[in-house]
């Protein structure tokens, strides 16, 4: 037996959670958030047979979306927006932050992130009863 983590947007979770109660696995919701975007999405645990796990995955693929999102450059660590993938110097003409002498004054700027969509993570079950 397999337990399936699948972290989804909140978006997409009715929908996941719709087809995959359709074909019998059984699921249980959490509420979880990022923490990266420290904003708010869904894992699903997912209890299944070894012989239907590629099914549970195909349908959460096939129900979760990836989305844009853009966040403030202020909202990350001091330094983390050059390890985003698609950063560039040009992008942020002050970087981020503009030396003026008296104070640091600090220059935010979008940043867009591609979220999702699922990421899954599959364990294997010990022993699996209901008590
Ligand atoms: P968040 O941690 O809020 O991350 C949201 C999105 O931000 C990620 O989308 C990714 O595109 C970007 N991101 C995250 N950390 C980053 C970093 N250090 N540098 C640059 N970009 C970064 P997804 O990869 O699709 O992940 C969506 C959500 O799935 C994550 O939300 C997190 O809750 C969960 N997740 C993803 N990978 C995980 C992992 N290895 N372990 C635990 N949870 C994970």
């Amino acid at each position: 037996m397999k337990l399936i983590f699948a972290i989804v947007q909140d978006q997409d979770s009715n929908k996941v959670i719709k087809e995959l109660s359709k074909n019998n696995f059984q699921i249980t919701k959490l509420c979880s958030t990022g923490g990266f975007l420290k904003s708010g999405n869904t894992t699903l645990l997912v209890g299944t047979e070894d012989n239907r796990l590629d099914l549970a995955i195909e349908l959460i693929k096939k129900n979760s979306r990836s989305r844009k999102q853009l966040i403030d450059s202020s909202m990350l660590p001091y330094g983390m927006e050059c390890a985003l993938p698609g950063y560039h110097n040009d992008l942020t003409p002050y970087g981020p932050s503009l030396s003026t002498g008296i104070d640091d004054l600090e220059v935010s700027y979008p940043i867009e992130v591609i979220v999702g969509g699922a990421t899954i993570f599959v364990l294997n079950v010990e022993r699996f009863a209901k008590l």
